[in-house]
């Protein structure tokens, strides 16, 4: 920013900061409403800067102001240091001493209990922590909408006419209310529970000081969803550590540890990882995906065999007429979805031996395989008003299907024919 610098000495100014903190954002904007120009340093990595540890070796934050050689630490304290340094500018404590610390009060208070709510809204470790964070920071912003009553008496600012204090303290904390809102769903500043304060943000945001630093809400977003993956994502050494030790489990006892498996209820695909897995009795962790946020309702690429519903009944017909014409079924038929089935029925018969299913006695990989296919043929059976598969031509398929539907590994994992058919129903309506 600009300067016309109005302070006791022309020593340079340096900010160490990072562009998320609103502890920094603090002492940025009370630079600016005194005009002061200053160096400013991002400082991207706090932890392991060596002017951070240099300026601040007691605490290891930013902000850090260096006025000359001098640091100034506590992002209150450099707000103070500023409005006493510069006189350039509108104060920023009142000189009243009653009214300033009233002033110094509030910003210890928002320090103390909103930052901390806001925190515990997102360390919260249940649903519970989670509440009782939500609603303490409900209060805090009750008690500050009354505060800003009193002390704006009418006016646009907590410090009246302009910029003050309290205005610098909370303010900064607009960008984590608004972060934790969209994470939440749940509004802090309301235009009814708290006008006051709501169309004070407006006037904060809008001011010059203000709107050249604050940061963009949606950087922010995706700051805090950085953080947060990180804090709950292992690092990668040790994630190849857990893959070694697994590895060790693995050749000790046979197991190979987690097991997940991303699906969605309607995949055929996704059904017969599900049939294996029971079969092979593995505890596995299931993960609906149909049902996550920002995923559609109808997955389109595990179900290929809804894409081309329209088509399969062309080549239904087709087929149909041509089972008229040959009485005959046979191989050649391969390539058309009745001929197919006819085949089917055929290697069953060969395979099964006598037994329920193609692997013989119990379920085998051929029956996994043809068997997750049991629930689309239903639906273009209820579609065409064709049965694909009859006791007529394919009698051996028909109470494999039955017995498929029914066993213990599948029935869990197979949606009904109902179910299918509504899922057919609105995929085509989407289309
Ligand atoms: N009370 C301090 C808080 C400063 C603070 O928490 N700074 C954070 C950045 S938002 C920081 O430096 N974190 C690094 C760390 O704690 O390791 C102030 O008002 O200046």
């Amino acid at each position: 920013m600009g300067s016309i610098n109005g302070s006791k000495n022309d020593e340079c100014v340096r900010l160490l900061g990072a562009w998320p903190s609103p502890f920094v954002l603090r002492t940025r904007i009370a630079l600016n409403l005194k005009r002061v120009a200053y160096e400013y340093l991002e400082e991207e990595d706090t932890l392991n800067s060596e002017s951070v540890l240099n300026y601040n070796p007691v605490h290891k934050q930013i902000p850090i102001l260096i006025h000359g050689n001098k640091p100034i630490r506590e992002s209150l304290n450099i707000v103070m240091y500023v409005d006493e340094t510069w006189l350039s500018g509108p104060p920023i404590l009142p000189s009243d001493p009653f009214d300033r610390a009233v002033a110094r009060f509030w910003d210890v208070y928002i320090d103390e209990h909103c930052f901390t709510s806001i925190n515990g809204v997102a360390v919260a470790k249940d649903e519970d922590e989670r509440k009782a964070a939500i609603a303490k920071l409900g209060q805090c912003m009750a008690l500050l909408e009354e505060t800003f009553q009193e002390c704006s008496k009418g006016r646009g600012f907590f410090g009246g006419e302009n910029i003050g204090f309290i205005d610098i303290g909370f303010g900064s904390m607009l960008g984590p209310l608004k972060v934790l809102e969209k994470f939440t769903g749940f509004k802090f500043i309301h235009p009814k529970n708290t006008p006051g304060l709501f169309h004070w943000a407006d006037r904060f945001y809008a001011h010059e000081a203000v709107k050249p630093v604050m940061p963009d809400i949606e950087k922010l977003v995706e700051f805090a969803r950085l953080k947060t993956r990180k804090q709950t994502t292992p690092s990668l050494e040790t994630q190849l550590k857990s893959i070694r030790n697994k590895k060790t489990e693995m050749t000790q006892n046979g197991s190979n540890g987690t097991v997940k498996l991303l699906g969605t209820w309607s995949s055929p695909f996704a059904l017969r990882g599900r049939i294996a897995l029971h079969l092979k009795s593995v505890e596995y962790e299931y993960i609906e995906e149909a049902t996550k946020p920002g995923r559609q309702s109808l997955p389109s690429r595990h179900c290929s065999f809804l894409g081309s519903l329209r088509r399969r009944k062309v080549l239904l017909n087709r087929s149909m007429r041509w089972l008229e014409r040959k009485k005959t079924p046979g191989g050649a038929a391969a390539g058309n979805l009745m001929g197919c089935l006819v085949a089917l029925e055929e290697a069953f018969q060969k395979s099964s031996k006598g037994g329920g299913f193609c692997g013989g006695e119990n379920i085998g990989f051929v029956d996994i395989v043809c068997g997750a296919i049991v629930g689309p043929f239903s639906v273009i059976e209820v579609f065409s008003g064709v049965k694909l598969l009859s006791p007529d031509v394919t009698p051996g398929l028909v109470q494999w299907a039955e017995r498929f539907r029914a066993h213990e590994a599948v029935k869990p994992y197979m949606p009904s024919v109902a179910e299918f058919v509504e899922f057919a129903k609105q995929k085509l309506n989407a289309q």
